[in-house]
């Protein structure tokens, strides 16, 4: 054994000073580091393995984490149970080294074995280096995350990591500080848990980094990020990423110093071994104590095999590059170290490695025939058909045709579940009209393989456990002879009242939030009663606003994370999109964030106030769910839903509605509003009008004028967007009326397209109409300021009147003469 004096070099701006560090003296057993260059060669065999396969055609792309094991052998040594990771593609020998990751599931991974048994981290929905624990069990419940390494799933977008890592920081900050959370010991003991981010330097020029950085200097929360710097982003040099060619130099105003909170900043190169080793149990331990965020900056990393299998680095390294990359190869350096200090024999060291070379060939060898096996019975299932199905065939043309698909099929290589299917529906097609017990059994092949691959490749959008908010029952709110007469915000804050009070697992931020209470007051004074942690103020900063949410969820909590306004929500839509929506889906339900993002929109003033591109977000946020309750109450029993689902959601409140007079329900805590069921809100005979939002009084609005004339107008709310009127409400209602417009202040082709497909598409509707369904839209720009921007941009009383009138003149012209 050996002992180390803690001998990181301290930069003139680099202080400990608030800091003893029990790791300044640390030992390192022959034995560990034996297994660590083990684990090192191991990865770096799977990544040259790894590309030769991609090449061979046995999977379509490959991106490596070669040239960067050594500091992710060092940052496992810091990583404890119960701590989580945030990190991107090149992070396999940290995964290898906590055992989150076999050799076996990583090439499962490259092939895209559709199976979590398999494939536990993505159930092969992700390309390769998309790495993932399983936060939940088969039925979707939390595990113990206390007792294992926990790594949220990865995403491509460089960066896209970031947010998600404060959350994860910040949700320790809350265990640590909210004593009302002591008792959730499998998520968290007293906050101890340290978030790990891992970036690309190049990656470090994305807005979301320094936003999530700078978050995390003013929460103070336990993040340990490192910069894997290996001077390029794909092909392009250091000098055209970051300013003075250094993300270390420009990061140093955020070292903390003796009298202001801050970062603790450290830089160390990727291939020395023992000062990797000090530096990252350090940081850990400063993080973990102290909880203040640390950055690491690993210099000197290299890429030997190039960024991926989409091109080769000789292209745009120079020689002296390529020759230094060669020779500061971290695994060379570390048996060079290994060798000096006397660990092992430059003999030793080659026996280790050409073991670490047999172990991930067989690795390789064994996840490749679990792939090609799994995919045998359709095989084998689907020839017999075919042969039979030929067989059994009295037009010798078509026999010979079947037996060419058959044998075409056989021929194919690699063959995957698709070309069973393509097989099995051109014998189908082969085979039209006759009737034969042959045909019928392919037949029933093809249904039982679609639904088998519905599951492979479509399950787990949403929660599929007993919590999804789907399976929440309506509780109808109550009213009495004294429910009062409230401003429609005061609703809500009763709502979020009722909720704090009951869940010690709520908390609510965003601009505003804390201290006024949001800026429309639907938290008045609730930080005063439960103080700043469960109701608080953030910065402007939406993307980390969400990835604070995103985290904290990942980690047990309810976040309630709030957009101040519709229109701002573009800041965050590339993370609720990239991130959020798609978690469960991507982890094939290994992992799930119940967040409830909450925002206001539609109708108010100009071109950044009154926006509603609802199209926008209900195209990019499919898992999740997306309401626009109508008025406050409406809202506050669909956040009463979502808190008793585990789904992602979304929900705009009418801004304009928050001083409109509403009663407040006496069960205002407990009703629910039930998701994907729209609500009749006028009755009538004569045009079907499905709309949501702050539209819905304009709808009524312009329904009143018409009754006039004798007109009866029947008005819908869908009420929520996403899931979509799952019992057919809409479509009973044009039953009735046979015609039907959808009218919302989206863009022409937005959400009203959106309502006008789901309705023709799931309810077929087409056989029902009379008349030409109608879109009303708002203009294709948004609205100006002031009252004629909005009149003559977002549809008016008057449109919808005209257009309801037109439709009426067109079917009774001498009842209904023409206006115009
Ligand atoms: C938002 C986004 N832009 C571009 C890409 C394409 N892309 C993938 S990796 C990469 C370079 C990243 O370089 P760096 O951050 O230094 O990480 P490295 O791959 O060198 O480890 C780029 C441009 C992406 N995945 N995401």
């Amino acid at each position: 054994m050996r002992i180390f004096a803690l001998k990181i070099k301290p930069k003139t701006h680099y202080r400990m000073a608030q800091t003893e560090v029990s790791t300044a003296n640390f030992s390192l057993t022959r034995e560990e580091v034996l297994n660590d260059y083990r684990i090192a060669c191991e990865s770096r065999h799977a990544s040259l393995i790894g590309r030769k396969e991609v090449f061979m055609g046995k999977a379509k792309f490959g991106i490596f984490g070669d040239g960067k094991e050594i500091a992710q052998i060092a940052m496992a040594k810091a990583f404890r149970k119960g701590d989580f990771r945030s990190g991107y593609y090149r992070d396999q020998t940290l995964m290898f080294a906590l055992r989150v990751l076999t050799l076996e599931q990583y090439f499962a991974q490259l092939y895209a074995h559709p199976d979590v048994k398999a494939e536990p981290a993505t159930g092969g929905r992700c390309m390769n280096g998309h790495f993932a624990t399983r936060s939940l069990d088969a039925n979707g419940k939390w595990k113990n995350l206390m007792e294992q390494y926990n790594s949220s799933a990865d995403i491509s977008c460089t960066a896209g990591q970031m947010p998600r890592l404060l959350g994860l920081a910040y949700a320790s900050k809350l265990y640590r500080q909210n004593p009302q959370l002591a008792t959730m010991v499998d998520f968290s003991v007293q906050g101890n848990e340290v978030a790990f981010g891992t970036i690309g330097n190049a990656s470090t020029s994305e807005g979301l980094f320094f936003e999530a950085l700078n978050a995390a200097g003013v929460l103070q929360v336990p993040m340990v990020v490192s910069v894997w710097d290996d001077g390029y982003g794909i092909s392009v040099p250091q000098e055209y990423h970051t300013t003075k060619g250094d993300i270390y130099k420009i990061l140093i105003g955020l070292q903390r110093t003796e009298t202001e909170k801050g970062f603790e900043l450290f830089q160390v190169k990727g291939w020395q071994y023992d000062e990797l080793c000090q530096t990252y149990l350090t940081a850990a331990e400063i993080a973990r104590r102290e909880h203040v965020p640390c950055l690491i900056h690993v210099t000197e990393m290299t890429q030997p095999q190039g960024h991926s299998t989409s091109g080769s680095h000789e292209r745009y390294k120079s020689k002296e590059r390529l020759a230094w990359e060669a020779e500061y190869d971290c695994i060379k350096q570390m048996g060079k170290w290994m060798i000096t200090n006397g660990y092992a024999t430059a003999e030793e060291l080659e026996e280790i490695d050409r073991r670490a070379k047999q172990r991930a060939l067989e690795a390789k060898n064994n996840a490749w025939s679990a792939f090609v096996d799994s995919m045998k019975g359709d095989q084998q299932e689907v020839l017999r058909l075919l042969a039979e199905a030929a067989d059994t065939c009295n037009h010798p043309t078509i026999k010979e045709q079947l037996l060419t698909v058959r044998s075409e099929y056989q021929r194919t290589i690699n063959p995957q579940y698709m070309d069973a299917m393509k097989a099995a529906r051109h014998g189908l097609r082969l085979l039209r009209g006759q009737h034969s017990t042959a045909r019928q059994a392919l037949i029933d092949w093809v249904k039982r393989a679609e639904q088998a691959n519905e599951r492979r490749f479509s399950s787990h959008l949403l929660s599929e456990s007993d919590e999804s908010a789907l399976l929440v029952r309506e509780v109808k709110p109550v009213y009495s002879e004294n429910s009062p007469m409230v401003d429609g915000r005061e609703v809500l804050q009763a709502c979020f009242d009722a909720m704090l009070a009951r869940d010690p697992r709520v908390f609510a931020i965003g601009e505003d939030v804390g201290k006024i209470g949001d800026v429309n007051q639907a938290f008045a004074g609730l930080q005063a009663k439960y103080g700043e942690l469960r109701v608080g103020d953030t910065g402007i900063r939406e993307a980390t606003i969400i990835g604070q949410g995103i985290g904290a969820a990942l980690r047990g909590l309810r976040p309630i994370t709030e957009i101040q306004y519709l229109d701002y929500l573009l800041y965050a839509i590339q993370t609720l999109s990239d991130d959020l929506a798609c978690l469960h889906y991507r982890t094939a339900g290994g992992q799930k964030a119940p967040l409830i993002v909450r925002t206001r929109g539609h109708r108010l003033e100009g071109i950044w106030h009154s926006g509603s591109p609802i199209g926008m977000i209900i195209n990019s946020l499919r898992g999740m769910h997306v309401l626009v309750p109508r008025n406050m109450t409406q809202a506050a029993g669909m956040y009463n839903t979502l808190l008793l689902g585990d789904d992602p959601a979304l929900v705009i409140e009418c801004l304009n509605g928050y001083r409109l007079k509403e009663r407040l329900p006496d069960n205002v805590g407990e009703f629910t509003v039930p998701l994907g069921v729209p609500e009749v809100i006028r009755m009538g005979t004569d045009v079907t009008i499905v709309t949501y939002g702050s539209m819905c009084r304009i709808v009524m609005q312009a329904a009143e004028d018409l009754s006039k004339i004798g007109i009866e107008v029947e008005i819908v709310d869908v009420q929520t967007l996403l899931p979509f009127d799952r019992y057919g409400i809409i479509g009973q209602s044009i039953r009735k009326t046979n015609r039907v417009i959808f009218a919302d202040e989206d863009v022409p082709g937005g959400a009203s397209a959106y309502m006008l497909q789901q309705t023709m598409d799931n309810q077929d509707i087409f056989q029902y109409l009379d008349a030409k369904p109608v879109c009303i839209a708002a203009k294709a720009h948004r609205p100006p300021y002031g009252s004629d921007g909005d009149y003559f941009s977002k549809p008016n009383p008057e449109d919808i009147f005209d257009a309801v009138y037109a439709m009426m003149h067109e079917a009774s012209p001498t009842k209904y003469p023409a206006i115009y």
